[in-house]
């Protein structure tokens, strides 16, 4: 009887916990499928909604104007790579050595062992997707192309993956899907290298002739679709990607991932290709701004967008979805191939009122455009708090009820959900190894030897000798440094900035700053 009895409690207690636990998820907000639409090298001036008078992005605009629109939101470095690392794994990227644009035959740049978004939502019931740019790495370094590549995405978290492995401009110019290159004829085997080039096989170097895009500098590599490329590739002919369909392709898998897990939680991670280099819009899009190529590509990027909108819409999944839209990081106009998008930039401004661009330190490297939005959930507004895409994985724990967090990464759920304005009180920048910090509304910008400009891009880096101090509240275009006038602000940034960087290995730390 006794026995009977505390059967019972028990049965009772892991029933009332049971009948409990949902509660979580039925405290003020339900809790959405969550989808990351990011964008490779989009501007903040690149987007209507931030400016943009000569592209129109009526799409993105939409959920501007719906949704949260981030004034000083980040990414955390001028580069791919290291931005999708933070943004996936809430960590500086400068705390990993290898965190650099990788080539396409660089192994896995995310411990498999590592925290990560797509890890934090699977174990909180969702299923995890992404489809689009992956640019962390495949392999082990040592990749047989023909095989099951692995480790890649689904080791570090997605359930279901559909990606070009690096950057549209470098080979291996094939679409690969759970780790297995789609369309691959195996008479027909991929190798690549980003060594030497393949015995015969043709290159933009020495086979100008077979170009439709010229290059600039860099791209000088193997032909695919009459486009020089980054590295060497030779075989998978069945499985190379038609640059123009790039856009297509990859929305109809991001659509087709919706309709499949519309009836479960889900987290899509659509990273667009648009509008890095090669820019090649599909024929319906060729024209539609005077710009040129780039313009065009991001009116296409645009598009894309409204149809991934009206999928959820069309699934009823639209008061359900938390969407949040950025870019990797800022503008570049020529970046190695003659696209005529210097030429034909007229009175656009990539980088809005913003300094610098891709590969800078000056703001315009890492602010880009950024918005959160969640029909009925999210009050419209813009918000001037200071965000960063590392901060997502921590918010978003907390959003789904999640205890992950990330390194460095902040819980600034209100702040996403437009409720709060406070945001992150310091940030570090990073641009091709070299870090800045910002700081309330200061930025310091240690010395750095390198050149001030690279002109092959035509972008300031923000370089100099001595040290840079810049107040954004009067001086958004960073043009009056401070550092000379104002040596208390100084000493306070350079002591924030070493108990930061303190952190990081000795090696990488050689900075030097006095
Ligand atoms: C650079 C490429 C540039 C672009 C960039 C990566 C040259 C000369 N330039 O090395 O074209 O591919 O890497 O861009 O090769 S990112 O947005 O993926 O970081
Ligand atoms: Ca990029």
């Amino acid at each position: 009887m006794n026995y009977l009895k505390m059967l019972l409690f028990v049965v009772t207690v892991i029933l009332l916990y049971a009948c409990n636990a949902p509660q979580k998820m039925e405290t003020e907000q339900p809790i959405p499928n969550v989808v990351i639409i990011y964008a490779d090298d989009l501007g903040y001036g690149d987007v209507g909604a931030y400016g943009s008078t000569e592209i129109l992005t009526p799409n993105i605009d939409k959920l501007a104007q719906g949704g949260v629109r981030f004034t000083n939101g980040y990414a955390s470095s001028a580069t791919c790579s290291p931005s999708r690392y933070a943004l996936l794994t809430g960590g500086y990227p400068w705390r990993n050595e290898r965190a650099k644009i990788l080539d396409g035959t660089a192994p896995l740049l995310i411990g498999t062992d590592q925290m990560t978004l797509p890890k934090m939502f699977k174990a909180q019931g969702y299923h995890t997707g992404i489809v689009g740019k992956w640019h962390l790495g495949l392999g082990d370094g040592q990749v047989d192309w023909n095989q099951r590549i692995a480790p890649g995405p689904n080791e570090v978290g997605f359930d279901y993956a559909y990606i070009m492995a690096a950057t549209q401009d470098r080979v291996p110019t094939v679409y690969i899907e759970n780790g297995m290159v789609v369309g691959l004829d195996s008479d027909d085997p991929i190798k690549v290298s980003y060594k030497e080039n393949f015995p015969g096989e043709p290159t933009g170097k020495e086979n100008p002739e077979m170009l439709k895009m010229l290059w600039h500098h860099g791209h000088f590599n193997t032909v695919v679709n009459g486009i020089s490329r980054i590295g060497y590739m030779k075989g998978g002919t069945s499985a190379r990607w038609v640059d123009e369909n790039m856009a297509d392709t990859f929305l109809v898998r991001a659509q087709n991932y919706i309709v499949e897990h519309s009836d479960e939680p889900f987290f899509l991670y659509y990273t667009l290709q648009q509008p890095h280099v090669p820019r090649t819009p599909h024929p319906r899009f060729v024209g539609k701004t005077d710009l040129g190529p780039r313009g065009d590509v991001i009116v296409e990027a645009d598009w894309c967008i409204g149809e991934l909108i009206n999928t959820l819409e069309a699934e009823g999944l639209l008061e359900n979805t938390l969407i949040v839209l950025s870019s990797d990081n800022g503008p570049v106009l020529n970046d190695g191939y003659y696209d005529e998008a210097d030429t034909r930039v007229g009175n656009h401004s990539p980088a809005g009122p913003l300094r610098g661009g891709k590969y800078s330190l000056f703001e315009a490297g890492t602010r880009v455009p950024f918005i959160t939005y969640w029909k009925g959930n999210i009050e419209p507004g813009v918000s001037d708090a200071v965000v960063s895409q590392v901060d997502l994985l921590s918010s978003l724990a907390q959003l789904v009820g999640s205890e992950a967090r990330g390194t460095d990464s902040e819980e600034l759920l209100e702040v996403f959900m437009g409720k709060d304005n406070q945001g992150r009180e310091e940030l570090i920048l990073e641009a091709t190894g070299r870090t800045a910090l910002r700081k309330g509304n200061w930025i310091l910008i240690p010395p750095y030897n390198g050149v001030a400009i690279n002109k092959n891009v035509n972008i300031e880096l923000g370089n100099a000798k001595e040290y840079q101090l810049y107040n954004l509240s009067e001086d958004l275009g960073e043009q009056h440094n401070l550092a000379g006038t104002h040596k208390e602000k100084l000493e306070e940034m350079i002591a924030t900035f070493e108990v930061i960087r303190g952190e990081v290995s000795p090696k990488t730390e050689k900075l030097d700053l006095k």
